[in-house]
């Protein structure tokens, strides 16, 4: 196992400056020990080695799971004080799995600087939080993507005042607000660099200061993953109907949920946990219907699914059941996808890529046994 170089007292302090914690009770601070020479020799702060992450999900009976401050459609608090989202779904996936209950999860609120430093700290489980995956990401500090559970690309927003039809139309001098710690910055970089655009790039720490940036009209257009900017212009924004986005897509954006490295056991129950989601919908099932389905069915690798006959669970140290609880309690990918983001969301959003490989998009989960 790859040994993580950062130190619990550069976590806190990385922590502290930043001022993430919107969390509900300063979840993350809780579940951090005081800051100490001895602490600082260890890995994982919060008490546990790698390679037991589902013992200590177990034994605490709750998942830590860091998912954005507050991103509509994908995760942020509703009115009853409820976290709801796709990336807040995807959690309670995995603990509907794991401890057999939705409710067993604790959300993390993490913002861009800090979402993979906590997870290598140990400070969550697991993220599931609109993180791209790259190479740099996967193979260079500790952690592993299990998947792509979103596919998504970055987008522009303008104010309707701003001329142009495509990025390439913006006239010279355009100021382009976005976030920092993200592909999307390195991304724009890139595009303006490669396509001799003369937009002049606005970096800004936080998300509330590159949004502002923008409403307040220090920029003329913003930048971010599309998913993201479709429910920054909808749903956040005091004026939606005086901007568009534009039809470029700048880059790929593959949205996955992320382990810390060296724990197989535990990421193999996270990528099946999003196969088991994609395998519902190919196989038609949903919350409604999977009880029913399950009395009847005769399909042996259906039944092995939905653990009427033996195998599914075995091979994870879970259950014949966990798929099941996933479904009933959660939905297919489908169900996911458009209570959050698609047609029974505000967001409206088109499956585009994220549709199954059977209908033309690239959702394909493995066989299961
Ligand atoms: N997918 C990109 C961008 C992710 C990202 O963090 N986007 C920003 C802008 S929409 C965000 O969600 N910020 C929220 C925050 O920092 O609290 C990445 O993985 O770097």
């Amino acid at each position: 196992m790859r040994r993580v170089q950062f130190g619990n007292r550069l976590f806190l302090t990385v922590f502290t400056a930043l001022g993430i914690l919107v969390s509900n009770g300063s979840a993350l601070v809780q579940a951090m020990p005081e800051a100490s020479p001895a602490a600082d020799a260890t890995i994982y702060p919060s008490g546990y080695p790698s390679g037991r992450t589902v013992e200590a999900i177990k034994e605490r009976g709750l998942l830590k799971c860091g998912v954005n401050q507050g991103l509509a459609g994908m995760s942020s608090v509703d009115t009853q004080g409820n976290w709801v989202g796709f990336d807040a779904d995807f959690c309670r996936a995995v603990a509907a799995g794991v401890l057999g209950d939705t409710e067993q999860v604790e959300f993390v609120p993490l913002n861009a600087s800090v979402r993979l430093d906590a997870l290598v700290e140990g400070a969550v489980d697991l993220l599931s939080r609109n993180t791209t995956w790259t190479l740099k990401r996967d193979a260079g500090i500790g952690v592993s993507f299990v998947g792509a559970s979103l596919y998504d690309g970055q987008g522009l927003l303008v104010w309707n005042t701003t001329p142009g039809k495509t990025v390439k139309d913006l006239p010279e001098g355009t100021r382009v607000c976005f976030q920092t710690n993200t592909t999307t910055a390195r991304n724009i970089e890139d595009v303006i660099k490669d396509r001799s655009l003369s937009l002049v790039p606005v970096r800004y720490v936080s998300l509330e200061d590159a949004r502002s940036g923008f409403f307040v009209k220090e920029c003329q257009a913003y930048t971010g993953d599309r998913t993201a900017i479709a429910s920054f212009a909808l749903l956040e924004a005091p004026r939606p109907g005086e901007m568009r986005i534009l039809p470029d897509v700048l880059s790929k954006e593959p949205l996955g949920p992320v382990v810390r490295e060296g724990d197989d056991r535990w990421f193999d129950i996270v990528r099946w946990t999003l196969n088991a989601l994609i395998q519902a919908e190919e196989y038609g099932l949903t919350r409604a219907n999977v009880a029913a389905v399950a009395r009847t069915a005769t399909n042996p690798p259906l039944r092995r699914f939905l653990g009427e006959d033996p195998g599914v669970g075995a091979p994870l140290g879970l259950d014949d059941h966990w798929v099941r609880r996933i479904i009933t309690q959660v939905g297919s990918y489908g169900e996911v996808f458009h209570r959050n983001l698609g047609s029974n969301s505000p967001l409206q959003l088109d499956r585009g890529l994220n549709e199954l490989w059977t209908r033309g998009g690239l959702l394909y989960s493995p066989p299961f046994p």
